[in-house]
């Protein structure tokens, strides 16, 4: 891989591109007149209009980019061009409705504001509100002010030079308590595991990276493209998951990335067999855990073990199953290179294999806090400036990790995280209910479905349907509980504290 001077993060993936920039670099499958192409002259020159339309806006220094569009080539475009014109992007979920864009822009405060056309009329004045300066828009089908915009702009820009240590992007995770958090990653952080990552997976010229996953989190922007923007590998482009589309495209990939819904999906899908994945060298698991029995399903049909590995926004990949050595089920394997992992007691004191502890990591891949909260960042690191990922694990005598539990209260659908004290607090402030507990229950289809329990004030019936249908109104579809079920009293233990083990267990079912 050439090394370049610039620490710019799309200058280290730059690197990669193919010296004949007429290759195909995306193909994007899902357009209604078929496939429409990409090449990674256009990567290089649409980057560039869009980048210089950035820079012609007159934002400060670091500002933020936040960006709420569906999924499609442009929308990477325009994660190139802010990381092109040193700017810091913000992506967000599209599910998130006006009370949580709402914070995100309060909390962020960006200089642009991309959303989709359809949203403009909602998403401007929380924008205005927040005294942003500029909102555009981008649709899935090239509409918009933000191409119309970049159109008059030159196709040529000289990359902004970024040192290691600058800041490239924002990621909001759920926090445990009150509000999301922005977790800071710099172009180091980021360019450091795709290039670990690279080596790791073995990327090589000449493969084909089938692209089904959302690109407003870690796994789909970060760990897919930029391991097929860094070795000069197409994508096969999905602006969204769909089984069918899969099998399709699948015979030309030689890469697919996936959360571990996608992999029940595809087992349920008939023409999913080991003929249309025979140019796959890699399937590749991560953001949930992954059942053994999915592992195991997969292999008998396919002939190929799922890899399996653990990362989250804060940090990136920690730890991967080996490539050429023992894929684990149920573990998400070891260290990646460079990647210091280590499992401590209460006490502070290094777990030895089979003991159970906290997961924490160092090394260049960890972020540098925070945004704007220094005090929840001091919380989450060691005095020895490790990172307390709130995972739970344990080694094996074999150095493999896995993940036993979750010392955060969090829950996992479909590889989306929601945490229970946020949907508790939107459903303790629902008329005639008095207090709930929101608990995570294994399900077949999204691993763990957001369930909820809850009391109603004296006197008052609640209706599961209305409550939801309340929910659905307020925050994002995948947040909401699937089950709501109401009960007289919560279980409480000695402290008081809800006993949501208890609650797990009868509502498990
Ligand atoms: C959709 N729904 C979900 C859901 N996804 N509900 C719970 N959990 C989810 N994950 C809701 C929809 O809003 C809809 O609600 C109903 O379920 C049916 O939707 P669907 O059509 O079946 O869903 P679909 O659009 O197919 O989405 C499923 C999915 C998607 C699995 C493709 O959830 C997805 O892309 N997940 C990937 C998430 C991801 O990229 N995570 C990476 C995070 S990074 P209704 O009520 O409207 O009917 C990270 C770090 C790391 O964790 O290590 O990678
Ligand atoms: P996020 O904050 O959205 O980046 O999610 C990160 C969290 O996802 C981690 O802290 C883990 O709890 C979880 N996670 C990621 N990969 C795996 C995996 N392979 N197995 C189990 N949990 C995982």
């Amino acid at each position: 891989m050439p090394r370049t001077a610039n620490a710019n993060l799309y200058a280290i993936l730059a690197a990669g591109f193919p010296a004949d920039r007429s290759a195909c670099a995306i193909e994007a499958v899902d357009g209604e007149g078929g496939s429409l192409y990409y090449t990674w002259g256009d990567i290089d020159r649409a980057s560039a209009r869009l980048a210089n339309l950035l820079a012609s806006l007159g934002l400060a220094a670091g500002a933020r980019v936040a960006v709420q569009v569906e999924k499609s080539p442009e929308a990477l475009l325009l994660y190139l061009a802010t990381l092109r014109a040193g700017y810091v992007y913000l992506p967000l979920n599209t599910a998130y409705q006006a009370g949580e864009l709402d914070y995100f822009i309060g909390n962020a405060t960006p200089g642009l504001v991309v959303c989709s056309p359809a949203a403009h009329a909602w998403v401007e004045p929380i924008a205005r509100q927040h005294k942003v300066r500029h909102v555009l828009t981008l649709g899935e089908q090239r509409q918009g002010s933000l191409l119309a915009g970049a159109a008059a702009h030159s196709d040529d820009f000289s990359t902004v030079r970024r040192r290691a240590g600058d800041l490239a992007a924002i990621l909001y995770t759920s926090g445990t308590t009150g509000r999301s958090k922005g977790a800071m990653l710099s172009h180091g952080n980021l360019s450091s595991n795709a290039l670990t990552l690279h080596q790791y997976w073995r990327w090589r010229r000449g493969d084909v990276l089938l692209h089904a996953l959302p690109i407003f989190h870690v796994h789909g922007l970060f760990v897919a493209s930029h391991g097929a923007l860094l070795s000069g590998s197409k994508m096969i482009w999905m602006n969204r998951f769909d089984p069918a589309t899969v099998v399709r495209h699948l015979p030309r990939a030689t890469v697919f990335m996936g959360v571990p819904t996608m992999y029940v999906r595809l087992l349920d899908h008939a023409a999913f067999d080991a003929g249309c994945a025979s140019n796959m060298r890699l399937f590749i698991s991560g953001s949930a855990p992954l059942l053994p029995d999915t592992f195991k399903q997969f292999e008998a049909r396919i002939g190929q073990r799922i890899l399996e590995r653990y990362g989250m926004s804060e940090t990136a990949m920690l730890t991967s199953n080996s490539y050429d050595g023992n894929r684990v089920a149920g573990t998400v394997g070891l260290p990646l290179p460079g990647v210091s992992v280590r499992v401590v007691g209460e006490s502070g004191q290094p777990c030895g294999a089979d003991e159970i502890g906290g997961i924490e990591v160092s090394g260049p891949n960890v972020f540098g806090g925070y945004w704007k909260m220094p005090e929840k960042t001091r919380e989450e690191f060691t005095a020895d400036g490790w990172f307390r990922t709130g995972d739970v694990g344990k080694w094996d005598a074999n150095g493999y990790l896995s993940i036993v539990g979750r010392s955060k209260d969090l829950i996992i659908s479909g590889g989306y995280n929601v945490y229970p004290k946020e949907i508790e607090s939107y459903l303790d402030e629902m008329p005639g209910v008095f207090e709930s507990a929101v608990i995570g229950v294994a399900h077949r289809d999204f691993g763990e479905a957001v369930t909820a329990v809850v009391v109603a004030q004296p006197g008052v019936t609640l209706d599961e349907s209305a409550l939801i249908a309340e929910l659905k109104g307020r925050i994002a579809a995948f947040k909401v509980p699937k089950r709501i079920h109401v009960v007289t009293e919560l279980p409480r233990n000695q402290m008081g504290k809800v006993q949501k083990n208890l609650l797990r267990e009868r509502f498990g079912a």
